[in-house]
C-alpha cells in the first residue's frame, strides 16, 4: 500500500482550489463529480501523492454531514492497493469494519471502498485501485 491521496472536505470548492494551488504551487489537474457519493472532487498532485478537495453536491451528501458536525478539514486517507478484493477479504478477516463488501466507482479512475473510522483510530480510510476506463 502507499498513500494515493488525502481527502479534504471543503465548503467552497472554487475557493479551496485557489488556496491549494497557491499552497502547493501546482494547478488543479482534474475536477470530477462522483454521483454515487454526491461529491465534486478536485485533484492536485504533490510528489507521488495527491490532495483531493471534496465539496458536497447535495444537502444529504456525507460531506455536508461531515462539515456540519466537524467543520472543514481532513476527511480521509486513501491507500492504493494492487488487489482491492483481496484486501477487503484480508481486512475483514482481521476484524475491520468495511463500509461495503464490494468496491464502488470513485473519482480519478478508481474502484474504492471505505473502512469505518471507529476501527482505525478515528481516521476514515479509503482503499483504492486504479482501473482502466
Ligand atoms: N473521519 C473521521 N470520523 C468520521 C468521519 C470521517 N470522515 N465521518 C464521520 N465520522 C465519525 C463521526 O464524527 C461520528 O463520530 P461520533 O460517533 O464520535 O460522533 C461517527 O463517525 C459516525 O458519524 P455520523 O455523522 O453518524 O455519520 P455516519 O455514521 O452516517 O457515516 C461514515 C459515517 C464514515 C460511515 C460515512 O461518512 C461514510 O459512509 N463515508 C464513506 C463515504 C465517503 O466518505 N464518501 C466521500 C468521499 C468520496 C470520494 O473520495 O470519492
Amino acid at each position: 500500500m502507499h498513500i494515493d491521496h488525502i481527502g479534504i472536505a471543503v465548503k467552497d470548492l472554487d475557493a479551496a482550489i485557489q488556496t491549494y494551488e497557491t499552497l502547493l504551487q501546482t494547478p488543479c489537474y482534474k475536477r470530477e463529480i462522483v454521483e454515487s457519493q454526491k461529491v465534486e472532487t478536485a485533484f492536485l498532485q504533490t510528489g507521488e501523492s495527491k490532495v483531493e478537495l471534496l465539496g458536497a453536491t447535495d444537502s444529504d451528501s456525507v460531506i455536508t454531514k461531515y462539515i456540519e458536525k466537524r467543520g472543514e478539514g481532513m476527511h480521509h486517507v486513501a491507500f492504493e492497493v494492487d488487489d482491492i478484493h483481496a484486501e477487503i477479504e484480508r481486512l475483514k478477516a482481521e476484524g475491520f469494519t468495511l463500509l461495503s463488501d464490494i468496491p464502488k466507482p470513485g473519482a480519478d479512475q478508481k474502484q474504492i471502498v471505505f473502512l469505518h473510522p471507529k476501527g482505525s483510530n478515528g481516521v476514515l480510510v479509503e482503499l483504492c485501485q486504479t482501473v482502466d476506463e
